[in-house]
């Protein structure tokens, strides 16, 4: 009978009647047992409050004893109509967005700190039915601290447990070894805290609705910043806010915010790195179930090739004249770009533009690609230093080690120095253009290759 949908009427009035019948006789006799009653609806004469909170200077819980958030002062789309701060109860007496409370005869007993606690007479608000409440924690400047979601008396009792602290952490060995300039490098993470892509700002990955940032000022110290972005704000116009001076430790950046301003969680996150407002690292967004959230950046190649001959010997011609490492990285000749005994997945490229200035590049090589055919992607401008060129690649982009390399140098397109491979367990390769290509059986016998 239970999964039948429609029931005739008569019968199920019987039914529930009989039902009810069976369940007073069982309260009747639960009490004659026991000697108390449990109430199934709201029968107490006081409010019993807890807010268990992670510290503030004012306590303060926002009463909707009407359940209409369009009567009293609009706070986290409640509408409060009696307040209670620290030991005192106000009656809402603003036009429904002013900030105006008229103070109440009724007597509270409070208890302040971190189980900050309020009891007093119901007949104080008059309310008839259980309604939201919000909680909310201020400083002694009284600046928020943290405000609660609304929540729900229960028989005109609550004891709600502030959420902990969101800790989110950035790990990048590479921005604290590298130089760092001040504004211009940066370590953040975009959150986007509604799980809604098509909301907030557009990082690629995810709609974020809030960024945290870290940057060093002209001064060396630290800052972190913190962004919001409204729905709509999907160019990520939004201006920061300064949060506080900060020492990162360990190579690790690590924001504390309320959860206030993240909300509950899961989110989803996008770290990303920064170099001269450059994004030259970013993780896959994630979403994580905690308020602790902690994401380390891969290691980094450091891949260098330092040749006097191509620096020195010669003018450089533009974009014709090169420095060019090829990588296995899959550490099989047989698959990718075929340059000597390698099969290259990948080439880091060098070149100068017709006014001089460095330039890098990074060709990605398909498994069949034997001829190297594959288009080249502009890395950035380089300028080079003791006649070296150092291309940092994310071992995201190419795998970790083992990787076989090749070094080459390119005079009018043209291969004239091809280096031995060169096999690494590290991330961090040099390799010198021999000076005396003269003595080595790599010779200045041109090897010309289609590129
Ligand atoms: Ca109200
Ligand atoms: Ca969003
Ligand atoms: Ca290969």
């Amino acid at each position: 009978m239970r999964t039948t949908r429609v029931l005739k009427g008569s019968i199920r009035s019987r039914r529930h009647h009989g039902k009810v019948m069976v369940r007073l006789l069982a309260l009747l006799i639960a009490v004659l047992l026991t000697g108390y009653v449990v109430h199934a609806s709201p029968l107490a004469t006081e409010y019993r409050l807890t807010f268990r909170n992670r510290g503030g200077a004012h306590w303060l819980a926002y009463l909707d004893t009407d359940g209409n958030a369009h009567t009293g002062y609009p706070i986290q789309s409640t509408g409060a109509d009696y307040l209670l701060l620290d030991d005192a109860l106000f009656r809402y007496s603003g036009d429904g967005s002013t900030w105006e409370w008229s103070p109440t005869a009724c007597i509270v007993s409070f208890q302040s700190g971190r189980v900050a606690s309020w009891q007093f007479a119901v007949s104080c608000t008059g309310a008839s039915t259980d309604h939201p409440v919000v909680f909310q924690s201020q400083n002694a400047s009284w600046a928020i601290v943290f405000t609660s979601p609304p929540l729900m008396t229960r028989n005109f009792a609550l004891d709600y447990q502030e959420p902990p602290l969101y800790s989110i952490a950035f790990t990048s060995h590479e921005f604290f070894t590298s130089t760092i300039d001040p504004f211009r490098d940066r370590l953040e993470v975009f959150i986007d805290t509604d799980q809604d892509p098509s909301t907030g700002c557009d990082t690629g990955k995810i709609g974020a609705e809030v960024l945290l940032s870290f940057y060093v000022d002209a001064d060396g110290q630290g800052h972190q910043e913190i962004y919001r972005y409204a729905a709509d704000d999907r160019s990520c116009s939004a201006t920061g806010e300064w949060l506080r001076v900060y020492s990162p430790k360990d190579d690790t950046v690590v924001w504390e915010i309320s959860s206030a301003i993240l909300r509950d969680p899961p989110n989803t996150y996008h770290f990303q790195r920064l170099d001269d407002w450059t994004v030259v690292y970013e993780s896959e967004a994630f979403a994580d179930p905690d308020h602790t959230v902690a994401h380390a950046e891969p290691p980094v190649y450091h891949i260098s090739l330092t040749s006097y001959p191509y620096f020195t010997l010669f003018p450089v011609d533009a974009f014709k004249d090169r420095l060019d490492v090829y990588i296995d990285a899959d550490l099989d000749p047989s698959t990718g770009c075929e340059v000597g005994t390698l099969g290259a997945e990948f080439r880091l490229s060098y070149y100068e533009d017709p006014d001089g200035r460095g330039q890098q590049e990074m060709y990605v090589y398909p498994s069949d690609d034997r001829t190297c055919t594959a288009s080249g992607q502009w890395l950035g401008e380089y300028t080079p230093q003791n006649n070296t060129v150092t291309w940092k690649v994310s071992s995201t982009l190419i795998g970790d080690p083992p990787k076989w390399f090749v070094f080459e140098r390119v005079n009018d397109w043209n291969v004239v120095y091809s280096s031995p491979e060169v096999q690494t367990d590290g991330y961090t390769v040099h390799f010198f253009e021999p000076t005396a290509p003269y003595f080595t059986h790599h010779a200045y016998v041109p090897v010309v290759r289609t590129r």
